[in-house]
């Protein structure tokens, strides 16, 4: 395959941050009497903040005004960072490490396109904030997936057209997202149900095998 570039998707794809925002949608959720299962929260997946929390709302029929929405998603916010402030470099799993580091050895720039507010922190956190070429994160986006512009922005960075890399999902708003943007993608973990994505994998490390064939 003749790529430049690999763009991560970073929740559900290089940590495991997608159980701890469970985690704290859950404590919410609880908090109200709402329903919130595991089934839910996987149409969260890369979807931003405001946005799960309306899916989590209209799912229980449930309205409510801006205001109370900000206050609501700020109270999962602050019980998410906790589970953040916890995480160091042994939450990354070493095949993940390795791969990333065989990707880049091999001359492909690797970036992270992530709907997370909070990238920047994971990455410090784990210790792989300069690990990556570029990162296009919750910040530098107005539109969230399954609008392209996170990975469109991570290869305009990286001084890559669309063609030249491949985006990296666990989530079906991510492959969706990488499609309208033209970028080939591949599914790992939740989005393998998907039928959309250009190739599936089951483990990280088998990334390898799709971009070295
Ligand atoms: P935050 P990704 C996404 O990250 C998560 O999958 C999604 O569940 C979350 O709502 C979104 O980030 C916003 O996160 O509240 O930290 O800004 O998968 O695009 O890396
Ligand atoms: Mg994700």
């Amino acid at each position: 395959m003749n790529k430049k570039a690999v763009i991560f998707d970073l929740d559900g794809v290089i940590v495991h941050t997608d159980h701890y925002h469970y985690l704290a949608w859950k404590s919410v959720a609880d908090h109200l009497k709402l329903h919130f299962d595991e089934k839910l929260n996987n149409q969260l997946r890369g979807v931003s903040r405001m946005e799960s929390l309306d899916i989590i709302l209209q799912s229980n029929s449930l309205i409510i005004t801006d205001k109370e929405k900000e206050i609501l998603a700020e109270q999962k916010n602050e019980i998410y960072k906790k589970f953040l402030l916890k995480m160091s470099p042994k939450d990354i799993d070493a095949c993940v490490l390795e791969t990333l580091l065989k990707l880049k050895e091999s001359g492909l720039k690797i970036a992270i396109g992530s709907s997370s507010k909070n990238a920047k922190l994971i990455l410090e956190r784990t210790g792989m904030l300069n690990l990556f070429d570029a990162i296009s994160d919750g910040n530098n986006i107005t539109h969230s997936k399954p609008n392209p512009e996170v990975f469109q922005k991570a290869a305009q960075y990286m001084d890559f057209e669309p063609r030249d890399c491949i985006v990296v999902e666990d989530a079906v708003a991510g492959i969706d997202a990488g499609i309208a943007g033209g970028f080939e993608t591949v599914a790992i973990g939740d989005a393998t149900k998907y039928e959309k994505s250009s190739y599936k994998v089951n483990q990280f490390s088998e990334l390898l095998e799709v971009l070295f064939n």
